[in-house]
């Protein structure tokens, strides 16, 4: 083992620590149990990611060797964790590719900008992703078809009228016009997530004074109806809402966790995931009232698997589940 000297991240000060040693040829580094549970002391003892990543470059580690080493050893301790706390285990998830920060992202028929990100939650704030032409035509075809939105019976895995939720809605099928069509095809690919796993995209109304309470997308895995809504598709494990007008005021989507609100923006979106159904995701969410003007917006659930068909019927009318937070 080489003695290594890791500056701590804020006083500068430096202490020892034993450095598994690589192997000799870059190409065979090997990544050890030893190098494993030392990266998991580094963290333990409140080393920052970068501290521990320049520490393993000055020992001599590929750059993306020791980043890749660093990330799947971190994310599988802290899956350990959160399954010894009885949490649901983590599945794969939705994720654009924002690995070397781009401003833009090419979707193919169309150029999406990237507004913010955030770790955790897993949150992206898209500009740019319909046209306004886009986002006219989505209102237009939905308008005549709007009804009372429902929420999840949890209880029976069917749905009902809540007044966490005032808002008015309706399902379009997928692939049900070439427009919806082309804007499933550009969510596939700015979120690297198959089209069949996309639930048919959602279309709410929301009148001044209406709202959507702070509620999780995914199923509660306690509740007696979810293993039905499971059968088709597996739990959802992101979300985008596209906002298709700008209201004058309030209508923001609020993720009261981090004390966060986005603002609807005509043509903008913002994107969450959740890569197991527990609030540790911090992904609780809402619409708040709006106080002028109305809102529309789109709505687009991703499931763990394929999505059969992408319409909703009387048990699959999926529309997550309401708690206060
Ligand atoms: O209206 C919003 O901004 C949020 C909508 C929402 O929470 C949902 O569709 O799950």
């Amino acid at each position: 083992m080489a003695r290594r000297r890791i500056a701590l991240p804020l006083s500068g000060t430096e202490y020892d620590t034993a450095m598994p040693s690589r192997t000799s040829a870059s190409s065979a580094q090997t990544v050890t149990p030893e190098l494993r549970r030392w990266i998991i002391e580094q963290a333990q003892a409140g080393y920052a990611a970068p501290v521990v990543l320049q520490s393993m470059r000055d020992a001599g580690w590929d750059e993306d060797v020791a980043a890749q080493a660093l990330e799947t050893t971190l994310q599988e301790h802290l899956n350990d964790l959160a399954m010894q706390q009885g949490q649901p285990a983590a599945v794969p998830v939705p994720e654009p590719q924002l690995d070397e920060s781009p401003a833009q992202v090419d979707c193919g028929d169309r150029t999406v900008h990237v507004l913010l990100a955030m770790a955790q939650p897993r949150l992206v704030v898209f500009g740019n992703l319909l046209s306004p032409e886009e986002c006219d035509a989505l209102i237009a075809d939905a308008a005549p078809r709007m009804a009372r939105s429902l929420t999840v019976a949890t209880q029976t895995g069917g749905e009902e009228v809540n007044d966490d939720r005032t808002s008015d809605g309706m399902f379009f099928q997928r692939a049900q016009s070439p427009l919806i069509q082309r804007i499933e095809e550009r969510i596939a690919r700015l979120l690297n997530w198959p089209i069949e796993n996309g639930e048919g995209l959602q279309v709410l109304h929301y009148r001044p004074g209406a709202e959507y309470k702070p509620h999780y997308d995914y199923f509660d895995p306690d509740e007696p109806g979810t293993a039905t809504i499971l059968r088709r598709g597996g739990q959802r494990v992101g979300t985008l809402v596209i906002y298709l007008n700008t209201p004058e005021k309030g209508g923001g989507t609020t993720f009261p966790d981090v004390h966060m609100e986005v603002a609807p923006q005509r043509g903008n979106a913002v994107f969450f995931s959740y890569e197991r159904p527990h609030p540790s995701t911090r992904t609780l969410h809402g619409g708040a009232p709006v106080i002028a003007g109305d809102k529309w917006i789109a709505t687009k659930w991703l499931r763990e698997r394929e999505f059969e068909g992408g319409f909703h019927n009387e048990v699959h009318l999926a529309i997550g589940w309401a708690k206060s937070a």
